[in-house]
């Protein structure tokens, strides 16, 4: 345990240098800008796509999914707060090349999406609303772009703290700090009982998206499917949910319209290249072949591979228990072609 306090330390000091808070200045303009509507963002769209908009708009676009959802006048979230709170989240993204503030933003937005036009809103309470659209933007933060595997064989201070879903338990301590630095708590005004309940629903939300724990819970997931289970309403099938629509909206570029995901897989092969770099230079180790830059010509297989085994099993079920969420899985069909078709070129 001496060991573990050494470690939190540890991020903490290496934290201490990059995490901030927004500026007032910057939070207080954005406080008195209007907010453009949901259709100027194409938010009710499973094609919305961000490369468009600007950082300034990017918070907007947040911003106009909580008062679309009714959170802001529901939970009483101060309007300066929540500005603070979008800018703070985004500032505590780093500059990685997928893993950084705009996939956070698509994954919110694809959640939005999924209770909207995907009319699952009416399964879920008011809270868990509120909580899922904070796990998915803060789901990643401070990312480094690198993976578990990596924070374990570097024997980085995260791993030490956390031995399993390493990044992701640090996701949510991060949530946790931004939510508890002054004036950025938008949970400020909820009830100590509401307070906790949506801190387990932001924990667990954010835990889920491990892939790891993605396929613990698909099992039961299926199961549940399978036996015709139609009431969502219980505890714990609503984690269940709850977990599969995380893992649905984070690997959701998948199933955006193909140049799009082209342009996505790029950014995601070269996150994976560059962690590939870093093990051979530190580690003297040879990469496996998704991170090694000498072999992305196998990159269109692998994409065929990793929609096969995650995304469209996973698209399947949730449109056949939701329909409305069908577009996930006719779009991810519809690029597995396009992979498919590059896959044999080579
Ligand atoms: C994924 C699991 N991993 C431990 C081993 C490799 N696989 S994979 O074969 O399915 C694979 C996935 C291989 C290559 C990939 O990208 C090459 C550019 C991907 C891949 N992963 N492709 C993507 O477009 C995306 Br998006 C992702 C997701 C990356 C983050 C993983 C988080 C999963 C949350 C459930
Ligand atoms: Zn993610």
């Amino acid at each position: 345990n001496a060991c573990k306090l050494m470690a939190k330390q540890k991020v903490a000091l290496e934290c201490l240098s990059y995490h901030a808070t927004a500026s007032n200045d910057v939070t207080v303009k954005l406080a008195k800008e209007d907010i453009p509507t949901a259709e100027c963002y194409n938010l009710y769209s499973f094609s919305f796509i961000d490369f468009e908009l600007n950082d300034e708009d990017t918070c907007k676009a947040t911003i106009r999914m909580f008062l679309e959802l009714n959170l802001v006048q529901e939970y009483h979230i101060p309007y300066e707060v929540l500005c603070r709170w979008v800018l703070s989240v985004k500032k505590n993204y780093r500059p990685v090349k997928y893993h950084n503030w705009r996939h956070a933003l698509n994954v919110a937005q694809t959640m939005f999406a999924m209770f909207k036009t995907g009319k699952m809103e009416r399964f879920m309470t008011e809270l868990e609303i509120l909580g899922l659209l904070v796990a998915c933007l803060c789901h990643d933060l401070d990312h480094r772009g690198t993976n578990n595997a990596f924070q374990t064989k570097t024997d980085s201070p995260l791993a030490v703290l956390y031995s399993t879903s390493t990044m992701e338990h640090h996701h949510f301590d991060q949530c946790v700090m931004i939510l508890n630095t002054d004036s950025n708590n938008i949970f400020q005004a909820l009830s100590p009982e509401d307070y906790r309940k949506v801190m387990k629903i932001v924990e667990s939300a954010i835990l889920s998206t491990d892939l790891a724990m993605y396929f613990k819970k698909k099992t039961k997931f299926l199961e549940l499917v399978d036996n015709g289970e139609f009431d969502w309403q219980s505890d714990e099938k609503k984690e269940l949910l709850s977990g599969m629509m995380m893992t649905a909206c984070d690997v959701s570029a998948i199933a955006k319209p193909w140049d799009v995901q082209h342009r996505v897989a790029k950014m995601v092969a070269d996150e994976f290249f560059d962690q590939g770099d870093l093990e051979k230079l530190q580690l003297k180790e040879q990469p496996i072949a998704m991170m090694d830059r000498e072999r992305k010509d196998e990159l269109p297989q692998m994409q065929v591979g990793f929609i096969d085994v995650i995304c469209l099993p996973l698209y399947k079920v949730l449109s056949e228990t939701f329909p409305w969420v069908q577009p996930l899985y006719i779009g991810t069909l519809e690029n597995r072609q396009h992979w498919q078709d590059l896959a044999e070129k080579v």
